[in-house]
């Protein structure tokens, strides 16, 4: 059976990637910020928007890099939500500081600032927002929150390439933002990361700290790591910076025909649309109300699955269900955390230019039957895996 995933990478045509590879190979400067690897920085600059843009090798790297170069006490507590991926929360651990999570927003499922206020003690140093699902932060409310209480904000961007609030690129906000261009993502370098910020006195740190903190032959300032991106990660970058404008127009008019079919049954409910947003278009979610669906979100997975359709339950489980933070609390101002009661409910179906118009039927059938008959249509030959 023809096998349909939840993400699908774009990639740039094999000859014009050769093409740009023949300087690398013939310089043999192949990593450490190599000229292509600067060329896509200044690139990404101008793409977001922003003054400064510094490139990593994944996502995590770019988040413990920007953790690193803003000097956080050791031990300090960073809080962030649980429904994001592992990522965010062990970025932290992996730096010597210490993850607490605050509750998620019910509307966005994006931290909620009352939340992070009922979070924060004296040895509180910083709050990662994450944009997830590409759903943007109440960035405005975390940002006051933070200058109020003496805080660093910094965004875990990863699904948020390319967003806007109006005029505000996601890559301008907080003190620094973070991406992933991890091939999953709609515009990827195959592995690499991002960090942004609107003060340029940030570059310089951040260079040190994707490179061992090396400033010099002679002098070591800070504690880094090797974060850097190779020149075959920017020559992709390059490539897909130039094509990725069909994948976005696809995936948006993707977004409306699975609206249509979403809007239409009882119990299941879209991502929030926020007005004066550019979506980045990196995920496609829905939450299953299995009270008025009259099934679960689980049954819908596999239900997908039996038809070679592979969904993604992102993000359960959620961070505080790992074993390495099992039984830290969600800061809530509810009695039971969104987060806890909507983490069996979330729901990303395939979103990509590869979801042809059978593939939206099916998903639309299997979707419709469930609600009608609380269980999946068999598929001719399926299997559940
Ligand atoms: N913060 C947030 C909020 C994040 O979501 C992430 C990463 C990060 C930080 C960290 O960024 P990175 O260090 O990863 O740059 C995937 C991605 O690996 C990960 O980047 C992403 N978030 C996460 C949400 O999804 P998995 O474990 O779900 O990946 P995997 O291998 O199951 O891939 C999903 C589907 O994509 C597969 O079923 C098939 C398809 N696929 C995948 C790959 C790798 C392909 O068709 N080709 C491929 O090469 O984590």
């Amino acid at each position: 059976m023809e096998r349909l995933y939840v993400a699908r990478p774009l990639l740039p045509e094999l000859s014009d990637l050769a093409e740009l590879l023949k300087g690398v190979w013939a310089s043999r400067q192949v990593t450490n910020e190599g000229p292509l690897h600067n060329q896509l920085e200044a690139a990404l600059g101008r793409h977001l928007d922003v003054p400064v843009a510094k490139l990593a090798c994944n996502g995590t790297a770019a988040l413990q890099c920007a953790l690193l170069s803003l000097d956080l006490p050791a031990g300090a507590e960073v809080i962030t939500t649980p429904l994001t991926f592992a990522a965010t929360a062990h970025a932290v651990t992996a730096c010597g500081m210490k993850p607490v999570f605050a509750d998620v927003d019910e509307t966005t499922l994006t931290l909620d600032p009352a939340a992070v206020a009922l979070a924060i003690t004296d040895r509180t140093a910083a709050v990662i927002g994450v944009h997830v699902y590409g759903t943007l932060c109440d960035h405005r409310a975390l940002q006051q929150l933070c200058d109020e209480r003496g805080l660093i904000l910094i965004f875990d961007a990863a699904h948020a390439f390319g967003a806007r609030d109006g005029e505000t690129s996601a890559a301008a906000m907080g003190e620094m933002s973070v991406f992933s261009l991890h091939a999953t993502k709609l515009y990827n370098t195959v592995e690499g990361g991002l960090i942004t910020a609107r003060d340029p006195k940030w570059a310089q740190r951040l260079r040190l700290a994707r490179n061992f903190g090396i400033e010099s032959e002679e002098a070591v300032p800070l504690v880094g790591i090797n974060g850097k991106m190779s020149e075959l990660n920017a020559a992709v970058g390059l490539l897909n910076l130039e094509i990725m404008g069909a994948e976005l127009a696809a995936r948006s008019n993707l977004r409306a025909r699975y609206d249509a079919i979403v809007d239409a049954i009882p119990g299941l409910r879209t991502q929030v649309r926020q007005p004066g947003v550019v979506q980045s278009e990196q995920y496609y979610m829905i939450v299953v109300d299995p009270q008025v669906y009259g099934a679960s979100r689980d049954v819908i997975y596999d239900g997908l699955k039996a038809h070679g359709i592979f969904s993604r339950r992102y993000f359960w489980p959620i961070c505080t269900d790992f074993g390495s933070y099992h039984g830290a609390p969600i800061a809530t101002p509810h009695e039971v955390s969104v987060a806890e009661r909507v983490k069996d409910r979330v729901l990303c179906l395939p979103f990509h230019s590869g979801v042809q118009p059978h593939h939206v039927s099916t998903i639309a059938e299997v979707l419709t039957e469930i609600a009608n008959l609380g269980t999946a249509p068999m598929a001719a030959g399926a299997a559940y895996e």
